[in-house]
């Protein structure tokens, strides 16, 4: 048994690997603007919002664009990464994070999801996810980005449990840090480079042995 009765999921990263389908998207974007941008570049990307992520992939470019401008690349790139999505299904959820839910499940803790992300919606959807949780806050429902705790303390507030009983799984250091602050348990999903801040710290959610919690 864990003392924790709430436990809250990033999306991308923790419980399925889209960041290659946001690369594949902003890289689409970035090769018309004749911006360089590769894999590496991606990382800065992780957990960061759309309109923050296109300006770190803007800032790798020499030209200003307008607002408008900048309005209509987050649509395009918005267009692309949907498409991309919407191909999804459970094959693409990520090791031990099935047989994790059901045991939270098992043992009553409530269940939130605290993504970035405005398309959470459909990837919960499309993997077939969505039943596991018993609220969901997505990047809809904010408007602070990690490391703000807004999503975090959203998701605490509507499965009706307290922070510093919650555990939350991320694997962005701005995730982390938002956890953190809010004296919820960071349980980090990465490597100490990228990680160095985390409570706990494992490869995947196959690792993590609830009774140790
Ligand atoms: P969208 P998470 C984040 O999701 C992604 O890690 C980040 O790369 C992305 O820019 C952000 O969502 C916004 O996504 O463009 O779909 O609204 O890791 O917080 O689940
Ligand atoms: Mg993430």
């Amino acid at each position: 048994m864990t003392e924790y009765l709430g436990a809250i999921f990033d999306l991308d990263g923790v419980l399925v690997d889209t960041a290659k389908y946001h690369y594949l998207a902003w890289k689409q974007l970035a090769d018309q603007l004749n911006i360089s941008f590769s894999e590496e570049d991606n990382e800065r990307l992780k957990g960061v919002s759309r309109v923050k992520s296109l300006e770190i992939l803007l800032s790798l470019g020499e030209k200003d664009y307008t607002e408008n401008e900048r309005k209509q690349f987050m649509e395009q790139k918005n267009e692309v990464y949907v498409r991309y999505i919407s191909q999804m299904d459970e094959t693409e959820i990520l090791p031990g994070v099935v047989e994790l839910l059901k045991q939270l499940k098992r043992q009553n803790i409530k269940i939130a999801l605290g993504s970035a992300s405005k398309n959470a919606g459909l990837i919960l959807k499309n993997t077939k996810l969505q039943n596991y949780f018993d609220a969901i806050v997505d990047g809809n429902d904010v408007s602070k980005a990690k490391p703000n705790p807004e999503v975090f303390l959203l998701g605490a507030n509507r499965i009706g449990i307290p922070a510093n009983k919650c555990m939350v799984f991320e694997d962005a250091k701005a995730g982390i840090e938002a956890a953190k602050q809010v004296g919820m348990l960071a349980i980090g999903v990465g490597t100490i480079k990228n990680l160095p801040n985390a409570d706990i710290l494992v490869n995947n959610l196959e690792e993590i042995k609830l009774s140790k919690l």
